[in-house]
């Protein structure tokens, strides 16, 4: 009895790598209740095509563990997973079934909010040190690690083969509130003042990502957001009182001018422009 204790306590803290969790179950691992499911976007370096099969991105989150995502050969093949939100995510498993490229050993799984270099430039969770084969192999984030994008990167010049990606995690809740209604700079200012705490201030990567998502759904192609420029200063600042240190100026669209006040673009990659504050658009408030 005791001994049983013992082995149930050791397989509990392991930490990794193979279990049935795949198989419906719950495991210490992946709870079944925390799956993340919902609306998601995937995308990967290259579609492999074969008799008229695209074997796309989609494939790796699809209900079936028997289809799965593969890329062309070559080095640096990546599959990104982009949540919609900003998760915490506890655990991430990863199912394949046996094929010529499917042994994952030696890919790295990247979580974090920035898009940047296909999302590996976020700082790396896993190395995969020790892939099974027909298993779910579970990589556990303990504490858990918050993150907009789930990359699964593999730099050997191989094909990146995934069957069944599942991401477990509870969902973090946005800071940022946008309004629908075309309002100048300072009237923007003035509601959410009224109605909230402030306009939204853009201070790290997380805050940038939440802003995003709020922006994806205006009708404007600029939002305003709580950045100024005083001229009698001469510097940008957030109205929060907050200097400005991470930036996501697009190139040339950084103007210090009198009444000059900063929005964030609805497209693209959302970077900031300075507009004329008496320009009407919507705007982000902080909540
Ligand atoms: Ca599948």
């Amino acid at each position: 009895m005791l001994w049983s204790l013992v082995l149930i306590v050791l397989v509990g803290f392991t930490g990794s790598e193979a279990s049935n969790c795949h198989e419906n179950s719950s495991t210490a691992c992946c709870k079944v209740h925390d799956e993340i499911k919902g609306e998601w976007k995937t995308s990967q370096s290259s579609d492999w095509i074969d008799e008229n099969v695209t074997y796309d991105s989609e494939r790796a989150v699809d209900p079936y563990a028997d289809t799965c995502s593969h890329t062309n050969q070559t080095s640096g093949n990546w599959w990104r997973i982009d949540l919609l939100s900003v998760y915490t995510i506890s655990c991430v498993c990863i199912f394949n079934i046996e094929n010529h490229a499917s042994n994952l050993t030696g890919a790295q799984i990247y979580i974090g909010n920035s898009r940047e270099e296909n999302g590996t430039a976020n700082p790396t969770c896993r190395n995969i040190t020790n892939f099974t084969i027909k298993k779910c192999n579970d990589f556990r984030f303990n504490p858990g690690v918050s993150g907009r994008y789930v990359t699964v990167f593999l730099p050997r010049n191989d094909f990146l083969i995934l069957c069944d990606v599942k991401i477990f995690g509870k969902k973090k809740e946005s800071p940022f509130q946008l309004i629908m209604e075309k309002k100048t700079w300072a009237d923007a200012l003035d509601y959410c003042r009224g109605h909230h705490e402030t306009l939204a201030s853009i201070v790290d990567e997380e805050t940038q990502t939440w802003a995003e998502l709020e922006a994806d759904n205006s009708s404007t192609p600029f939002v305003w957001v709580g950045l100024r420029y005083t001229c009698t200063l001469g510097f940008w600042f957030w109205v929060e009182d907050l200097i400005v240190e991470f930036t996501r100026w697009a190139p040339g669209s950084k103007i210090e001018e009198c009444n000059m006040s900063g929005a964030i673009e609805k497209q693209g990659n959302h970077s900031w422009s300075t507009k004329c504050a008496d320009m009407e658009f919507e705007f982000i408030c902080k909540k």
